[in-house]
């Protein structure tokens, strides 16, 4: 359905929104604005492609395994590739990292390196697809660290606090376009008649109070005794003087998206199975807690601020807890009482 357009209402495009921002900063060269916009050119294009999934062959699997030993989907792949092909030539980049790609992806020496570097989970809840559940893009952008020349690791093992930009692109039953450049988290809605992302969620603030705890409690078994104690605190057992609604997606961008518009909290603790967490830091946990935190929430690996690790691999894990800060804050008390600083 093409968008309504009310008397007297503004409509703000993506692109006008971010050119807006940038007048923000005198000294900006357009770079961190171009950038951003090429990521929402990508968001366009895997939108189109995975609304069409079954219709167009491309559903299913390549038959191979990501570096993390996960069954690569031919989606994960077109969304790899478009992002990589409309960012490795434009002199914007020093180097990229993806969940696709073992190693950091370096810009091909035919082409000029910039100051900025791009992580990215091309298609987050990928194992989602077959079941038309929403999945998603995730991104994070940083300066470069190293003077000049190709990118190296140094710089794509930046700390969440050194974050410039982050955002998600959401393909549900409709794909938003969420971003922050550290001045709050904008939301964007895509109307596939004219292909634009229309400002439809400006200044998005964690609500409060919350209404939603998301977490795999199918898990429930493996999970600490200060795990346990806490989903009983959500359910309003343990002393709580309220509760909240279990809402699980198993797809963590939908599922933060949610809690962002709705309040609550999304967990992925660490589990006698998974014993680092299963989450990526540095494109996951990263980008999604500093936009929580853009919104007034707060993330943490359950010991402290998630912003606070020094990355020390490309993909590394870490146990995520996410959303409202007083939520957030619950899980950190229950485990330091029941499980210590282990
Ligand atoms: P996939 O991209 O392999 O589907 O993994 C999705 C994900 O990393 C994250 O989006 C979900 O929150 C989480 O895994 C779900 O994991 P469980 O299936 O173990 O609950």
């Amino acid at each position: 359905m093409a968008t309504r357009i009310r008397p007297g209402s503004r409509i703000t495009t993506i692109e006008r929104h971010i050119m807006d921002k940038q007048t923000d900063f005198p000294d900006a060269t357009g770079s961190l604005t171009n950038l951003l916009y090429d990521i929402a050119v990508a968001g366009k294009l895997i939108s189109s492609h995975t609304t069409r999934a079954g219709l167009a062959d491309i559903l299913g699997s390549t038959g191979q395994e990501n570096v993390q030993g996960e069954e690569v989907q031919k989606l994960d792949v077109y969304a790899q590739q478009t992002i990589y092909q409309l960012n490795d030539h434009t002199g914007r980049l020093a180097v990229m990292g993806s969940e696709e790609e073992e190693n950091i992806i370096p810009i091909p020496d035919k082409y000029p390196t910039g100051k900025y570097v791009l992580l990215f989970d091309p298609l987050d809840g990928s194992s989602n697809i077959d079941f038309n559940v929403s999945v998603g893009t995730i991104f994070a952008i940083f300066k470069r660290k190293t003077e000049s020349g190709r990118g190296t690791l140094e710089d794509v093992l930046q700390k969440g606090t050194e974050v410039v930009a982050a955002g998600y692109i959401v393909y549900g039953s409709s794909t938003m376009f969420v971003y922050s450049t550290g001045d709050g988290v904008h939301g964007f809605t895509l109307d596939p008649t004219i292909g634009e992302f229309l400002l439809s969620h400006p200044d998005i603030r964690l609500p409060d109070p919350p209404k939603y705890y998301s977490a795999n409690q199918g898990y429930q078994s493996r999970w600490s005794e200060g795990i346990q104690r806490y989903t009983r605190w959500l359910r309003g057992e343990e002393g709580a003087t309220r509760s909240l609604s279990l809402r699980y997606i198993g797809s963590m961008i939908a599922d933060i998206h949610r809690n962002l518009l709705g309040g609550g909290v999304f967990y992925y603790p660490t589990d006698s199975k998974v014993p680092k967490g299963k989450l990526r830091l540095l494109y996951e946990a990263i980008p999604m807690s500093f936009l929580i935190e853009q919104a007034g929430g707060y993330a943490s690996t359950g010991q402290g601020p998630i912003r606070d690790i020094q990355p020390t691999k490309l993909h590394q894990r870490t146990p995520l807890f996410v959303g409202n800060r007083e939520l957030v804050e619950k899980a950190e008390e229950f485990i330091a009482k029941y499980d210590g600083a282990s």
